[in-house]
């Protein structure tokens, strides 16, 4: 009876698991589709990006190559203070924006494919930065 009550508490953790990844802070599982933006009739890619603690959903957007970009980001109602950084090296695209549940939208065009992180770098003292604690995406410019 002990190994059985062993093999049952495996599984209980193991499900305890499965249900903490997939429902952690922002409920975007970590293999959730990418955002494709679309062009729009006024030839922009338009994204929309919500924040807030500790995610930017969504977390992974894909937009093309040498075409308009306009990505909009805003946070979600909150107390804690949060920034958008995106940097795509060689470019002058170099976001370092606080964020309000006011949107901003930062207009660019990106020059070369590639994946680029965008996060949260705040962080309370000796805390986690909310980067660590989840708060950060990537925009992959495709061909
Ligand atoms: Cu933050």
């Amino acid at each position: 009876m002990n190994v059985r009550w062993i093999c049952v508490t495996a599984v209980c953790l193991a499900s305890v698991a499965a249900v903490a990844k997939g429902a952690g802070p922002g409920g975007a599982a970590p293999d959730a589709a990418p955002s494709v933006a679309a062009v729009a009739a006024d030839g922009v890619q338009h994204i929309t990006i919500v924040g807030g603690d500790y995610y930017f959903r969504p977390e992974h957007v894909v937009v093309k190559v040498n075409t308009p970009v306009a990505l909009t980001v805003s946070v979600e109602r909150g107390i804690i203070p949060h920034r958008f950084v995106l940097k795509i090296p060689g470019s002058d695209v170099s976001i370092d924006e606080s964020l309000g549940q006011e949107p901003t939208t930062f207009a660019f065009t990106p020059k070369a494919a590639g994946k680029y992180p965008f996060y949260c770098p705040n962080r309370l003292l000796f805390f986690k930065s909310h980067r660590e604690r989840g708060m950060e995406g990537v925009l992959e410019v495709v061909e």
